[in-house]
């Protein structure tokens, strides 16, 4: 049986949007630890810009304390939005963070994209190219400071396209080249704290943002 973590009103949003940020699955004290070592890992000193010049956006760890951020809740939580069999999701033995530094420049709305649409990897659309993803965030984010975007509603009108023509979109980057034909609107800029966990569905249409505060802005990525 799987652990009802989430709420049915939490569960149906996801249904209703594509994507859910929960709050509360990850101990203050685990998240706070977490940062601190992603700072150590990567030999960076908050406040000292000069320090974190020229970053590389992904970084991958094995870290202990990194990877305690994916508690069992979380698991409770991931298994509860897909649906599937407790026992056929894991833990993940690594963290794959994408990291987003301060940049100059205007913020604007980034151009959407789904997962796994990479003609070279070579993902098909059916049954599905992945469960779940989750954007774990450990430090707070600020509006403009490099909050995940996404659209609500984008992974039904996604399926549809699909639906109109499986054949032609056997593969998901073919649909993903096609996404914007379906009437994207009214992205939301989420503002995570410390410890959120976003959850979006595989035809989520979502994209980084630009960073324009102060700060890195620390996030895993994971799918199942
Ligand atoms: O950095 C983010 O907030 C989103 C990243 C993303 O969409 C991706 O790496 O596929
Ligand atoms: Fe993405």
């Amino acid at each position: 049986m799987t652990k009802r973590i989430l709420s049915d009103k939490q569960v149906g949003q996801y249904f209703q949007d594509g994507y859910l940020l929960v709050s509360g699955l990850i101990p203050d004290q685990v998240s706070a630890k977490a940062e601190e070592k992603m700072w150590q890992e990567l030999g960076f000193t908050p406040n000292e810009p000069k320090s974190w010049e020229g970053a590389e956006s992904v970084f991958h760890s094995n870290d202990a304390d990194l990877i305690a951020c994916y508690t069992d809740d979380f698991l409770s939580a991931t298994t509860q939005l897909s649906g599937d069999e407790p026992a056929t999701f894991h833990k993940p033995s690594g963290i794959f963070a994408i990291n987003t530094y301060p940049s100059e420049g205007k913020w604007d709305w980034p151009h959407p994209h789904i997962d796994h649409a990479i003609k070279e990897h070579g993902h098909k659309s059916l049954p599905r190219p992945f469960r779940i993803a989750a954007m774990t965030y450990i430090n707070d984010v600020d509006q403009h400071g490099g909050g995940t975007v996404v659209w609500p509603e984008s992974h039904h009108k996604i399926r549809m396209l699909l639906e109109s023509d499986i054949e032609k979109y056997e593969y998901v980057w073919k649909l993903g080249k096609d996404i914007r034909t379906v009437g994207l609107d009214n992205p939301v800029e989420l503002i995570p704290r410390k410890g959120d966990i976003l959850f979006y569905h595989y035809f989520c249409a979502h994209a980084g943002s630009k960073n324009t505060s102060n700060r890195p802005r620390f996030a895993y990525n994971a799918k199942w």
